[in-house]
C-alpha cells in the first residue's frame, strides 16, 4: 500500500483540484489521443476531436474513478475491482496504454500546478498512479 506521506500528499493535491478533476482528466485524455494515437483504437465509437463533449464525459468518468481511488488508498484492489474486470475482460485494454494515460495525467498536473509540483509530489503521484494502474490493469487478483 501507499506510504502515509504519499497518501497525504496525493489527498492534498486532490483537495486543491476541487471540482476540476474532470477538466484535468479530459486534458490528459486529449494529450494521450494526440501523443499516442494507437490509444484511439479503443474509442472508435466516440468523437475524439478536441473539445468533444463525449471526451469530456469520459474524462469525468475517469476523474470520478480516480477520486474514488484517492478515497480508498488503503484498499485499491477492492475499490477498483469492478473497473478492473471491465478493462481487462471486456474492454481488453493493453497494460501499456495505462502507462501512457498515467504519463499524460502527470504532465497535465505538472502543467496546471507548477508551483506544487515538487520532486516529492511527483514521486507520490507516480506511486499513486502505479497503484491505480496495477489495481486496474492486472488480472491477477
Ligand atoms: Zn478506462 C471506460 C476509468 C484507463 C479505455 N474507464 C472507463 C470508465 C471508467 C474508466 C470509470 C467507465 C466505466 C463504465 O462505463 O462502466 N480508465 C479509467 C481509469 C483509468 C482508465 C481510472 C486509468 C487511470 N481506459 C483506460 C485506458 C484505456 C481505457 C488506458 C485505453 C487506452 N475505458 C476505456 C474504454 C472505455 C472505458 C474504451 C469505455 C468507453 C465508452 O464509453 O464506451
Amino acid at each position: 500500500a501507499l506510504a502515509a506521506a504519499d497518501r497525504a500528499t496525493v489527498r492534498a493535491l486532490w483537495k486543491k483540484m476541487g471540482s476540476n478533476v474532470g477538466v484535468y482528466a479530459t486534458e490528459a485524455l486529449e494529450r494521450m489521443f494526440l501523443g499516442f494515437p494507437s490509444t484511439t483504437t479503443y474509442f472508435l465509437h466516440l468523437d475524439l476531436s478536441l473539445g468533444s463533449t463525449q471526451v469530456k464525459a469520459h474524462g469525468q468518468k475517469v476523474a470520478d474513478a480516480l477520486t474514488l481511488a484517492v478515497e480508498h488508498l488503503e484498499d485499491l484492489p477492492r475499490a477498483l475491482s469492478a473497473l478492473r474486470h471491465r478493462h481487462v475482460r471486456e474492454l481488453r485494454v493493453d497494460p501499456a496504454s495505462f502507462q501512457l494515460l498515467g504519463h499524460c495525467l502527470l504532465v497535465t498536473l505538472a502543467r496546471h500546478f507548477p508551483g506544487d509540483f515538487s520532486p516529492t509530489l511527483h514521486a507520490s503521484l507516480v506511486k499513486f498512479l502505479s497503484h491505480v494502474i496495477s489495481a486496474l490493469a492486472s488480472d491477477c487478483r
